[in-house]
């Protein structure tokens, strides 16, 4: 009886530490909506595929959910939302090697800019590689992939005035 405590007891820590472990997503701060995306829900979303040039120069397909439609399911302020002091708005895009890269909402929305961002989970038809996965924004149309950042984990919205 005893024994099976234990064995009960331990199992739930794996699956506890386990289910902590899922590679996810999460979008907070200045949101109405927190969330949190594992990679399935990406592929209940609407997925496009854009161009991205690697540091060599090679062109590779990444396909994932534009970063607009996952920041509106949040609740983040776009489209017309996006003024006065909704301009002063930024997003933090952390990864998980502590690599950090930043962007006003006003880069991010299609009322500004036809550039599309995407949250992708897949390069070249195929899921993207241990350490660039599960999760890389896809940045095109900078002349440096600096911003594309890989294994992201987290996207924050803030006020820089705060
Ligand atoms: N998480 C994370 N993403 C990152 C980086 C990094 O150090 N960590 N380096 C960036 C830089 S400086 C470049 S040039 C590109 C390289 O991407 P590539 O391997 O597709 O050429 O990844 C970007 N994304
Ligand atoms: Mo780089």
């Amino acid at each position: 009886m005893k024994r099976s405590c234990l064995v009960g007891l331990l199992l739930s820590l794996f699956m506890i530490a386990t289910a902590q472990q899922r590679p996810s997503v999460k979008i907070s701060g200045e949101v109405t909506k927190p969330l949190t995306l594992y990679p399935e829900n990406l592929h209940t979303m609407k997925r496009t595929t854009v161009t991205l040039k690697d540091r060599d120069g090679n062109d590779h397909a990444y396909t994932g959910v534009p970063l607009q439609d996952i920041l509106e399911q949040a609740g983040v302020t776009t489209g017309k939302a996006l003024r006065g002091e909704n301009l002063s708005k930024y997003l933090l895009v952390r990864s998980a090697d502590g690599y950090e890269v930043l962007f006003s909402l006003a880069e991010l929305d299609s009322d500004f800019t036809d550039r599309i961002v995407v949250l992708a989970d897949e390069s070249d038809g195929q899921p993207l590689p241990a350490g660039k996965g599960p999760f890389r924004l896809v940045v095109p149309g900078e002349k440096r992939p600096a911003r594309s950042s890989f294994q992201v984990t987290e996207l924050i919205i803030r006020f820089a005035k705060d």
